[in-house]
C-alpha cells in the first residue's frame, strides 16, 4: 500500500521520521521510503510550507483497520482534529493506494481523491514506483505530465531533504 505523508507544524521533518518508525511498526515488510520534499501550502497560504513523503508499506489490515491505525499515528503525534479543513498540521497520513482496490465510501476514497493533481504527491511516488499503473491503468508517467501541461508543476521545490532530523 503507498501513503503519502505530510506535516507543516513543529518540526515536520522531525514529524515525517518519527511517522516513518511507527509506519515500520505496522508494515510487515521493511517500509520504503521517498525523499523528503518541501513545497508551498496548498490551499490557505497563510500556513508554514510543507514537508512531503510517500511510503510504501505491506499489511494484511484491511482498508478500514489501516485507516483507523493510520489516524491513531496521527493522534500520537498531536493531531488537532478540530479545526478547519485545510489548516496546518502536525502530521498528515493518507492511503493513497491498496493494492488495486477501488473504493468510495464517506469516510475513505481510495486511490486517493486528490492524489492525481497534486504534485508533492506524484513526484515522490514516481521517484519510488517510477513503473506503477493506477487502478484505472494510468501511468504514473502520465500523471506527472499531465499536471505539467496544466503548469500545476511549478512550485515543489525539488529540493530533497535526506532525514536530517534522525
Ligand atoms: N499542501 C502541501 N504542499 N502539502 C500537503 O501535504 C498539504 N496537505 C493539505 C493541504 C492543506 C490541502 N495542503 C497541502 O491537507
Amino acid at each position: 500500500m503507498y501513503l503519502a505523508l505530510g506535516s507543516n507544524l513543529e518540526n515536520p521533518v522531525k514529524q515525517l521520521n518519527q511517522a516513518l518508525q511507527a509506519l515500520e511498526k505496522l508494515s510487515t515488510v521493511p517500509v520504503i521510503h521517498s525523499d523528503f520534499y518541501i513545497s508551498k501550502a496548498l490551499g490557505p497560504q497563510s500556513q508554514p510550507n510543507y514537508i512531503n513523503a510517500v511510503a510504501l508499506i505491506q499489511t494484511q489490515d484491511e482498508a478500514f483497520t489501516l485507516l483507523k491505525k493510520l489516524q491513531k499515528i496521527e493522534d500520537n503525534q498531536g493531531r488537532n482534529r478540530n479545526v478547519e479543513r485545510w489548516a496546518a498540521r502536525t502530521l498528515d497520513l493518507d492511503i493513497l493506494l491498496y493494492d488495486q482496490l477501488i473504493l468510495g465510501t464517506p469516510s475513505l476514497t481510495i486511490p486517493h481523491k486528490e492524489m492525481l493533481k497534486r504534485v508533492f504527491v506524484l513526484c515522490p511516488l514516481y521517484e519510488i514506483a517510477p513503473n506503477l499503473i493506477l487502478p484505472d491503468q494510468t501511468d504514473i508517467k502520465s500523471a506527472i505530465d499531465k499536471l505539467d501541461q496544466a503548469g500545476l508543476n511549478t512550485n515543489l521545490q525539488r529540493t530533497h531533504l535526506f532525514n536530517q532530523a534522525k
